[in-house]
Formats: C-alpha cells, structure tokens, sequence
C-alpha cells in the first residue's frame, strides 16, 4: 500500500516538474552545419541573435588545460558569466588573452584554478605564454541560448520561447550567417546553415 502510494505520489511529483504542458511551452532549432572542409562542420557557435528576450542568468563553466590543450576549444557563455580556468597537466600554463579586458591570469599548479567573470561581450582568443601553440576561444553573447555544431555539424537549440528568430553562427576560421527561423511551440524547427571562408 505504501510502495503504491509512494507510486503515486512520484508519478505526480513528476508530472508537475516537467509537465506536457511545459514542455509544450517551449519549440527547439535541429540544423546541420555545412563547411567547405568537413572538419570545419565542428565546432560553430549557433546563437539567438535577435527573438524573444530570456534570461542571460549567472553560470559558471570550466575550462581545463588538459594534455597541452585547452578543452573545450570553444566555449561559449553569456555575458556576466563566470569561467574556472583549471589545469589538470603536471606542468604550469600561463593563460592569457589581448582581446577586451586584456587579462593575464599567470601561472597556477595542477589541480587548482583561476577564474574571470566576462563583463563584456566578444571573442577572447584564450593563449598560453608558455605554450604558443595552445589556443582557446571564449565567445562571450548577448544570450545564454546557443549550441556548439559537433563532428557531424549536427546541433540542437532547445527551451525557446515561440517566435521569430534570427541566428548567428560563428566559427574561428569562417565566415558568419544570419539564418532567419520561426520556431513553434512543441514542433522542431529544422534549418541548414552554410558557411563559407572568411
Ligand atoms: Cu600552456
């Protein structure tokens, strides 16, 4: 009787948190990235550039340095976010960047990290002064909605209000798009973004 009831109770708790009707709320963007290079199908940044206002809110996300690499390699985050710079290599990295506020964070051993909050949006060219080949970006925008293409090119844009949208894209070696999208409640929208050279 008690393990039923619990049953219940749970079904219910359930149905309340994440409801149909929430869900229904909300409409989502699936696309594919396509690049003149296929490895360049990976990693764009595809962001609301102009729709319905939401919530920037107040994350904060890491950043490892991690076998002589930055991971990720792009990251993006919403303006007034906060990053944890880590280092999980057993030698010291001095990360730094000569875009906006122009921060040196120095060096730090394995294990611990420095952090910066970005007050400003923009791209931050993440680099080590020990390592000249280490290269990072943090994109800073002026929305927390956006999604990062994987290998396949492949990303998803959920939880946005129904709407007319424009999206951004940005990619570190190509050149921008604005893809136009109208997205409704409940029903993916699906769009194709084409990029091409700088
Ligand atoms: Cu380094």
């Amino acid at each position: 009787m008690m393990a039923r009831l619990l049953t219940l109770f749970a079904l219910i708790s359930s149905t309340l948190l994440l409801g149909p009707a929430a869900l229904a709320d909300t409409g989502s963007v699936t696309g594919t990235v396509a690049a003149p290079i296929p490895k360049h199908r990976a990693g764009a940044i595809v962001y609301v550039k102009q729709g319905p206002a939401a919530p920037l809110g107040q994350k904060t996300v890491s950043l490892d340095q991690r076998g002589m690499v930055f991971l990720p390699r792009i990251l993006p985050i919403a303006k007034g976010w906060t990053v944890d710079f880590l280092n999980s290599d057993p030698v010291a990295h001095n990360v730094y960047t000569i875009d906006g506020d122009k921060y040196d964070l120095g060096t730090w051993p394995q294990g611990q990290k420095k952090t910066h909050t970005f007050a400003k949006s923009g791209v931050y060219r993440q680099l080590c002064k020990v390592h000249d080949d280490m290269i990072a970006y943090v994109v800073v925008l002026d929305t927390a909605q956006f999604a990062v293409s994987d290998k396949e090119g492949k990303f998803t844009l959920g939880g946005l209000a129904p709407g007319n949208y424009t999206l951004g894209v940005w990619h570190e070696k190509l050149g921008s798009a604005d893809i136009p999208v109208t997205v409704a409640a409940g029903a993916p929208a699906a769009v194709a973004v084409t990029l091409k050279a700088k």
